[in-house]
Order: structure tokens, then C-alpha cells, then sequence
């Protein structure tokens, strides 16, 4: 019996020493890295990692919860021998607040990163986190950014909130989602061989499908986003994932649904958006706002409505001094006012922080290539298509 109960506590001690040592290989570790796009998980980890591996300069802080109940974290950075953090200038970074726009993520984290491993070695990086205080919240939509890397994806699923909604109001929510019925990854449109059929395959690639012009003869018909009818009440993809654009939801000039599209309910109807907010207004040192996106390569201030104009004159002098300073600094990116060169938001993110804290704020709009930068011709040649940034 003795030999027994010292073979399974060997084995018992073996099993252990294999899940810790699987936890801590899991775990993610300084350096970071950035060769991967992290999941939500391992960016909560990368910002435990780093305040781990700088205890003196940095916090992470629990910001609040998503409405999946995911977890908000910031990492601040704050040199406590040059003084407190709230009384520095308050650098405040966010990314990710579209949950389909992940390397904005890996773009906060990369700038947290790069002032700490750097702070004590470059003397422009030391100055910087000497003189001010720096709050980096590197996934605003962790719900989003969760189902973006675990579930099948559509041109623009898993951009918003997980605030779910009953589209057919048959009194459940959400049940009849997208299915990637190939598991490729990815919900794309079904087609269907149809004598007759208002579509053809391309000439060159027989994956794209084109719309027969008058006379033609079409052989296919498109079926729509891929997906079954889950819950057998004859319709397919009735009741798909809510629409919240996080970045509509904010509390200055909100506009309901019928107005602003992805408004939401209410201002601040998102929890973890509204947790933001208060952790933000919390900080009344933060002057600069800087919140990244995906893509066009744009540097943009507010207003994000007409009816915001007109800033006050010397806003707009230290916008311009910050927008041209970082055109020079990204080359091809462009400094530009959301509402006129781009298109009008209501409830908007830093519409938000400059009326509610005078903070100034600039969406950055990062990746670009020559066809990919926003220019109004290239608005007109895409015609009805729309671009959500
Ligand atoms: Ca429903
Ligand atoms: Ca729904
Ligand atoms: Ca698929
Ligand atoms: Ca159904
Ligand atoms: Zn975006």
C-alpha cells in the first residue's frame, strides 16, 4: 500500500511540475514580443509582464470590465522621482476600441515597451518619462478583440460591443449568428449553381463572383453571409452579433440610432466604455489623448461633427503644432479634422475627452500604403462603398 500511495504522489508531483511548467511557458515574457499579434489574454499578461519587470516606473491598474465581463487594463508610467504623477502632464494612449483593429494594440503595448526598455539608456526617452505621466490602455474592446481572434470573421464582425440585441424580437438575443460553415476562419458569402442565375464566376479567379449585365447569361445565385438557421425558425442569420460601435457611445453630442448608426441605447450604455471615462476624469492631469486605429494613415483632431465647430483658436494653434509635427515624424501620414476631411461621428471618443477635459485628442489612423491613404479622390472612386475606420 506504502509503495502505492509514494508512486502516486510521484506521479501527482510529476503531473504538477508538467501544468506549472505548461502555465509558466504559456506566460507571457519580457522581452515582448512583436512578431505576433497577441491575444486578449496574453496583452493582459504583456502589461502584468512589463509593470512586473519595472516595478519603480509603472502601475497596472484595473481599469473596469467589458460586457462579457473581460478585463480592462491600463498601464501607467510614471517616474516617482521627478514627482507625482498627477501633477505631470497626463500622456493618456488607447488602442483597439474596434475590436477588428488589432495592431493598434500591439502599437500601445510597442510604445510602453519602448519608454520603458529604453528609459535610462536614450536621453530624449528618459526626458519624456521624467517629465510626464503615462496612461496606456492597449485594448479599449476586449470582447471584440477576443472574438476576433477565436471566432469566424466577416469584413467588419467583431468591430463592436458585445451589447446584444433581438433583431427578429422573438425574445431571445443573438441566436441566430454567422457560421463559418467551412472553418476557414473566415464567414464569407455562399453561392449556389443556378441555370439562370444572376451571377457568374470571374474569368481569372473563379473565387470571385460577378454580376451578369443585361442579356447575359448567369449560371450561380449568392445566398448570402455563410450560416444555418440555428434555431430552426426558418430564417438564416437573423439575430447576429449587437451593434455598438464603441466608438459612437461616448457622452458629447450622442445621437440616438436613427441618426448615428452603432449609437447604442444610450450614452455610455457600454459598461466598459463608461469605466473608461470615469478612470480618465479620474486623472484630470491628462492633456493629450491619443487613440489608434485601423487604417488610412491619418493623424485626426475633432470636431467629429460640423455642429462642433468652431474650436477655439488657440486649440486649433496647439493642434496644428502637434498634427504637423507628427506628419514629419510618420512620413505619409496626414494631419486632418475628422468631421471635414473624413466623415461626420456622433458620441465620438475624443469629441468626448476635449468637451468633457479639455483634453486634446487625435485619433491615429495607422497603416497605410499609396492607395490606402484617404484622399477624397479616392473616396469618389470607391464609390457607394463605405470604409468604417
Ligand atoms: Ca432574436
Ligand atoms: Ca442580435
Ligand atoms: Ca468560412
Ligand atoms: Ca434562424
Ligand atoms: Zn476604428
Amino acid at each position: 500500500m506504502k509503495k502505492y500511495i509514494s508512486k502516486y504522489i510521484f506521479l501527482y508531483l510529476l503531473l504538477s511540475a508538467f501544468f506549472v511548467g505548461n502555465a509558466i511557458a504559456q506566460k507571457t515574457q519580457i522581452p515582448l514580443r512583436f512578431d505576433k499579434y497577441y491575444t486578449y489574454g496574453e496583452i493582459v499578461e504583456a502589461v502584468k509582464a512589463l509593470n512586473m519587470a519595472y516595478p519603480d516606473l509603472t502601475k497596472a491598474v484595473l481599469v473596469g470590465k467589458s460586457e462579457e465581463n473581460r478585463e480592462i487594463w491600463a498601464l501607467e508610467i510614471n517616474n516617482p522621482k521627478t514627482g507625482k504623477a498627477e501633477e505631470k502632464p497626463g500622456v493618456y494612449v488607447d488602442a483597439n476600441i474596434h475590436g477588428n483593429e488589432i495592431q493598434a494594440g500591439e502599437v500601445a503595448l510597442y510604445f510602453a515597451d519602448y519608454l520603458l526598455k529604453n528609459y535610462g539608456k536614450l536621453k530624449d526617452v528618459t526626458d519624456v518619462v521624467d517629465r510626464n505621466a503615462y496612461y496606456i490602455i492597449p485594448v479599449v474592446n476586449v470582447d471584440g478583440r477576443y472574438h476576433f481572434m477565436t471566432d469566424g470573421n466577416s469584413m467588419n464582425s467583431n468591430r463592436s460591443l458585445r451589447i446584444s440585441r433581438d433583431d427578429d424580437k422573438d425574445g431571445s438575443f443573438d441566436e441566430d449568428m454567422y457560421d463559418d460553415l467551412n472553418g476557414d476562419g473566415n464567414i464569407t458569402q455562399m453561392r449556389k449553381k443556378v441555370e439562370g442565375g444572376n451571377y457568374k464566376l470571374d474569368a481569372e479567379d473563379a473565387r470571385i463572383m460577378v454580376r451578369i449585365k443585361d442579356g447575359e447569361k448567369g449560371n450561380y445565385v449568392l445566398l448570402g453571409q455563410e450560416g444555418i438557421d440555428n434555431d430552426n425558425d426558418g430564417k438564416i442569420n437573423e439575430d447576429t452579433e449587437g451593434f455598438v460601435d464603441p466608438n459612437r457611445n461616448w457622452g458629447s453630442n450622442w445621437q440616438p440610432n436613427y441618426v448615428q448608426r452603432g449609437a447604442g441605447d444610450f450614452p455610455f450604455s457600454a459598461v466598459g466604455l463608461k469605466s473608461i471615462a470615469d478612470y480618465i476624469g479620474k486623472h484630470e492631469n491628462i492633456i493629450i489623448i491619443y487613440a489608434f486605429h485601423n487604417n488610412g494613415g491619418m493623424y485626426l483632431r475633432g470636431p467629429s461633427t460640423k455642429e462642433g465647430e468652431p474650436l477655439n483658436a488657440a486649440d486649433i494653434a496647439v493642434y496644428d503644432v502637434l498634427g504637423k509635427n507628427a506628419e514629419k515624424i510618420v512620413p505619409g501620414y496626414r494631419y486632418l479634422v475628422s468631421w471635414k476631411d473624413l466623415y461626420a461621428t456622433y458620441g465620438d471618443f475624443t469629441d468626448f475627452t476635449y468637451d468633457a477635459f479639455g483634453a486634446y485628442g487625435f485619433v491615429g489612423e495607422l497603416f497605410q500604403r499609396e492607395t490606402e491613404t484617404y484622399t477624397k479622390e479616392a473616396k469618389k472612386e470607391q464609390g457607394e462603398e463605405r470604409f468604417y475606420l
